[in-house]
């Protein structure tokens, strides 16, 4: 989609900080983060919202959390534990209507979130 960030980060027409890509996943830093490690992991096909993910598309989904097992190895947050959040439209909270999962760690997470 040619008005979407995330679209214009895969097609490096912005900038990121990237920790990890592969030919369907692209990971990079929040640029406002609320954690030591605080990472964005998004299909580069563009999907809205969870609430358009379908047969056709779901696949993405194992792609992402796979390529979150490698991302929290190699940052180091494995073992001692970090949080997965996506934030699915207005009440959600979902300012970028691209799909993606906020990858939070490195320093205990308070719960419940606001
Ligand atoms: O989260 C959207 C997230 O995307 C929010 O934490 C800021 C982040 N963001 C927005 N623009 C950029 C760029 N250009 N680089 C890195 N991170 C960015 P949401 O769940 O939609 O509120």
């Amino acid at each position: 989609m040619s008005d979407c960030i995330f679209c214009k980060i895969v097609n490096g027409e912005i900038p990121s900080k990237k920790v990890y890509e592969d030919e369907n996943v692209l990971a990079f830093y929040d640029i406002s983060p609320e954690a030591p490690v605080h990472v964005v992991v998004i299909p580069k096909q563009h999907i809205q919202s969870v609430n358009d993910l379908n047969e056709e598309n779901l696949e993405i989904v194992s792609q992402i959390f796979k390529a979150i097992n490698k991302i929290v190895i190699e940052l180091g947050i494995a073992d001692s534990g970090y949080r997965i959040v996506n934030n699915c439209g207005k009440d959600g909270g979902q300012t970028v209507n691209h799909l993606h999962f906020h990858l939070l760690g490195g320093r205990s997470l308070n719960w419940p979130p606001g």
